[in-house]
């Protein structure tokens, strides 16, 4: 008997657990999904107040890197735009760039492929494309402002910020078709459409577009969609300022693959964040650290960038024998015998690279089927930087995007400027410029 009674409660149980976990998306997970968006510390706005859109797409030929910090530009322009009305940040689906070179599918990614989401959250109101689409119910943006520059250029030969509307210059890639429907690829979601397009000459920071919007897009127009977002600059909003670096904190990566990272260190190079002190706080809100704290790992990284960078960075990019030559030095220098090699240089060049380094033990992160299936290139990008932030010294690739994010990881983490700031020099030069230390600022 008593069995029976256990038996029914169980399935009683099992029962309750299904309806909450199965349903299909209905109305009530709609709402949950806007809720959610919009249920944030810095949005505080009556039922009255519809939530509106904010989405953007970059310049295809961009890499993944300076993405990111487009990303942070377009993030804060929503949270200015949160001062006035509730915005959630639409996130555009990855797929498709120039440096993904394997030939497995890399398309309509979601972001949380490779952010942690609920970190991005704690900055901004934001959403993937796939969750917009369910929630506005239409396949359908509002209005697409296309951004471009002048085509007279500056005016008086001096910079000054300006905004106007104006006939497009380039070929956007958005055709009206015979709907009056506003088409392009939209990362392969083909449905969507929007109902008006402009293009919109400017020069100028991201908080100046507040007004334009708010001017032109009032909040009968709940989705606006920015067309090559990477024309707005931050302006004095850069590098220095302690906006800049509260967007940049919360771009964590995603944890399946700092896990991965993690558990690379560990057995491959005897490095835990108990050891190293890279402990990271749950939240990045709370999350303080002096510079000098990090210990790092027993290793050297470097961020080696070879590829189209051999060409257009000719006299930045060391040949493979002077890159082993610095690596050495620096190896001596602080008393390490271990490098991690983080690089897109291909296999002979790798290979030239081990016997040049003979005696030093090189470690690497096999770009295996299996880890290109499941991570993608833009995941062992990620996991590789990850390892790369928590060496003990880093050396990276003069103007690199890869190694800039690199530093910010790093001086987040509490790492010395001096284990940080450093790039490899051209063939034939010991010394050259080093790159600019940034200091992170907290609001
Ligand atoms: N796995 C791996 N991939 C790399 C490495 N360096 C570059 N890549 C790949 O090349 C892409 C381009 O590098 P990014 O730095 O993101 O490109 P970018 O934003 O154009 O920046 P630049 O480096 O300035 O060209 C990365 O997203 C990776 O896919 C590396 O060390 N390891
Ligand atoms: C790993 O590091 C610890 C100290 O952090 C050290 O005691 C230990 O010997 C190291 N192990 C190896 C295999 O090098």
């Amino acid at each position: 008997m008593a069995d029976v009674a256990h038996c029914w409660g169980f399935l009683l149980l099992v029962a309750i657990i299904l309806t909450f976990t199965c349903k299909t998306v209905g109305e009530d997970d709609l709402d949950d999904l806007a809720f959610q968006a919009g249920n944030q510390q810095n949005v505080q706005f009556g039922p009255a107040k519809k939530m509106r859109y904010l989405l953007y797409s970059i310049n295809p030929g961009e890499g993944f890197n300076l993405r990111r910090d487009v990303y942070m530009r377009v993030a804060n322009l929503v949270k200015l735009l949160n001062e006035k009305e509730p915005f959630t940040l639409v996130l555009p689906p990855w797929g498709r760039l120039y440096h993904w070179k394997s030939n497995i599918r890399q398309l309509q990614l979601p972001w949380s492929h490779f952010f942690d989401i609920d970190s991005l959250a704690r900055h901004v109101p934001v959403m993937e494309f796939e969750d917009f689409l369910k929630v506005n119910r239409k396949p359908e943006i509002d209005i697409i402002y296309y951004l471009q520059r002048f085509k007279e250029g500056w005016r008086d030969g001096k910079w000054e910020e300006r905004i106007e509307f104006r006939d497009c210059i380039d070929d956007t890639g958005f055709k009206k078709d015979k709907d009056g429907r506003w088409r392009w690829w939209f990362w392969g979601y083909e449905q969507v459409y929007g109902k008006k397009f402009s293009c919109v000459s400017l020069q100028l920071e991201y908080k100046g577009l507040v007004p334009f919007l708010m001017k032109n897009a009032d909040s009968t127009v709940q989705s606006i969609f920015l067309g090559r977002a990477e024309k707005l600059t931050h302006g004095s909003h850069s590098e220095w300022s302690k906006e800049w670096w509260t967007a940049r904190r919360s771009m964590r990566f995603a944890k399946r693959l700092r896990d991965v990272g993690d558990k690379f260190r560990l057995e491959n190079l005897n490095s835990t964040d108990e050891t190293d002190q890279t402990v990271l706080d749950p939240d990045w809100r709370t999350m303080r650290r002096e510079r000098g704290t990090a210990v790092g790992g027993p290793y050297m990284a470097v961020h080696l960038r070879r590829l189209d960078y051999k060409y257009a960075h000719k006299e930045n990019v060391p040949s493979i024998p002077h890159a082993a030559k610095q690596i050495k030095k620096a190896l001596k220098k602080n008393k390490l015998d271990v490098v991690y090699i983080s690089t897109d240089a291909p296999d002979d060049e790798l290979d030239e690279l081990r016997r040049e380094l003979k005696g030093v033990t090189v470690t690497r992160f096999e770009r295996t089927k299996e880890a290109l299936n499941e991570y993608k290139d833009g995941g062992i990008a990620i996991i590789e930087q990850w390892i790369c932030a928590h060496a003990r010294y880093f050396m990276g690739t003069a103007y690199s995007t890869f190694s800039f994010r690199l530093h910010e990881e790093r001086e987040i983490l509490g790492f010395s400027p001096e284990s940080t700031y450093n790039c490899f020099c051209g063939t034939g030069k010991d010394t050259c410029d080093q790159p600019s230390k940034w200091i992170t600022k907290y609001e």
